[in-house]
């Protein structure tokens, strides 16, 4: 375990609204550190947190107020502290922590200079849609008499109206030729990594600590990938897999039916829940799916032809909105691949193995029983929603404030909006068992293997 003085301690710095804070919670993974807001002046105060790897605090980052009257203050430093006393910045700096303006007009500044000169380098947050302007050069020259390294971290690179060209060439002016575009709402996947490269080079000391914390970030990522795939996988195996029987009279099909779109919405929303939980994301980022019964937002219900529209599959007649849309109806064979006949006889002659599950009572009335099953094209859609929901929360900062919409026009959906369903998928239809959604639901070596191969064909 590294000793505090190894910890790598950062100041997040910069003019006010720039996105400081939402850059402590996109580099943590946290949408709910300190307050976000569209107004200047939301952070008041110095707040920290930590970023880890392995359990092991590597780095410290300090959110601060932002800085707002540059120009006064590089004024009042020159009163306080003349050119030609010849101080250098750290000295200058400290001479204003002690003037009694430090408490009183510029009590903001003084926090975040007295943090910054706590720590081992700054992270200053730029907003490139703004124009450069004479307070934010005065405003890093005072941040850069702290004598520690600036990183310019430059956002809002996704937003219209920016002025990255300028940006850059003022901040090369002021001697600052390291920076990295990062914007916290929609970070490039590498964000991070670009960021602690190009940290490492401002301070070769902390370099292997960088190195390690940057390793950390991707292995995580991975992991996240991994497990996401692995958690749709699950939800897919217990949809082929599910049947249920049914008499068949159209009124016990029609609750049989209801019965099925219920237990798969809560299974589908199940599986959201556990995707939006492994990303550090919580139903706020995703409110579209809350409402997947009648309503307004039918377009999401997995049972509408609308929701399969959106999102590129092809509606067969079977599809049309009605009682039984997306269920579909077997001869009773318990998801056996035998032909029914042959099933029937078996079962009859006590030779069928499930026979004893199913009772003796219902095994006299086979022949009026009816199974119903998961359609095709509802498969395809928990697949192509649940990955495009996993593509959009990979894209996503933890700093991000408006709700996530679905895109479903990756390649690895396209497979899945048209082609074939996979083979683990149809072999999971004749396993009504590896449905968590039965009563009859059995763990077994083979469900594993099959979640397994089709996690890595989601991927
Ligand atoms: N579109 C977009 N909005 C952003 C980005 N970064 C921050 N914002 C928004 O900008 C506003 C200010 O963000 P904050 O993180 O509160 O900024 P701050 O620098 O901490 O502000 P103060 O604490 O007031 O100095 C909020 O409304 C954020 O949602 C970005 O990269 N893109
Ligand atoms: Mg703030």
């Amino acid at each position: 375990m590294p000793s505090p003085d190894q910890i790598l301690r950062l100041a997040v710095v910069g003019h006010t609204n720039t996105g400081k804070t939402s850059l402590l919670r996109t580099l943590t993974r946290d949408a709910s550190f300190g307050k976000v807001d569209d107004n200047p002046g939301t952070t008041r105060h110095v707040e920290g947190a930590r970023l880890l790897a392995d359990g092991v605090v590597l780095v410290e980052l300090y959110d601060t107020p932002g800085m707002e009257d540059g120009i006064a203050l590089l004024d009042y430093l020159d009163v306080l502290a003349p050119p030609s006393e010849r101080l250098d910045g750290p000295e200058r700096i400290r001479r204003f922590l002690q003037s009694p303006e430090s408490k009183r007009r510029y009590e903001q500044e003084a926090r975040v200079l007295q943090k910054l000169l706590d720590c081992d380098a700054g992270l200053y947050v730029v907003d490139v849609r703004d124009p450069v302007l004479g307070k934010h050069k005065d405003e890093l020259s005072i941040l850069a008499s702290c004598g520690h390294p600036l990183l310019p971290i430059l956002n809002f690179t996704s937003s219209p109206g920016q002025r990255l060209a300028a940006w850059r060439e003022a901040l090369s002016r002021l001697g600052l030729h390291a920076m990295v575009e990062f914007d916290t709402i929609a970070p490039a996947l590498d964000g991070e990594a670009q960021l602690y490269d190009k940290l490492a080079l401002l301070m070769d000391q902390h370099a292997p600590l960088l190195q390690t914390l940057k390793h950390d970030v991707a292995e995580q990522r991975a992991l996240r990938h991994d497990d996401a795939l692995r958690l749709i996988a699950e939800l897919l195996i217990d949809a082929a897999a599910w049947r249920m029987a049914s008499e068949s009279e159209q009124s016990a099909l029609d609750a049989a039916t209801t019965t099925l779109r219920r237990k798969l919405r809560a299974r589908e929303n199940a599986c959201i829940q556990a995707l939006l939980k492994r990303y550090n994301f919580s139903n706020r980022d995703f409110p579209a799916h809350e409402l997947p019964l009648e309503g307004e937002r039918w377009g999401m219900d997995l049972f509408h032809p609308q929701a399969l529209k959106d999102v590129g599959i092809h509606v067969g007649k079977g599809m049309a909105a009605g009682a039984m849309a997306g269920a579909t109806l077997d001869a009773f064979t318990a998801g056996l691949s035998l032909g029914t006949a042959t099933l029937l006889g078996a079962a009859a002659g006590g030779l069928w193995q499930g026979a004893d599950k199913l009772g003796k009572r219902m095994l006299g009335r086979l022949k009026g029983y009816q199974e119903i099953s998961v359609d095709d094209a509802v498969l395809r859609l928990l697949a192509v929603r649940q990955l495009a929901l996993v593509h959009a929360l990979e894209q996503r900062g933890h700093a991000a404030q408006t709700p996530i919409e679905l895109a479903s026009e990756d390649k690895t959906m396209q497979a899945w909006q048209r082609g074939s369903l996979p083979d683990e998928l149809q072999e999971a239809r004749s396993q009504p068992q590896w449905s968590t959604l039965s009563e009859d639901y059995q763990a077994s070596a083979r469900r594993n293997e099959i979640a397994q191969i089709l996690a890595a064909k989601l991927g």
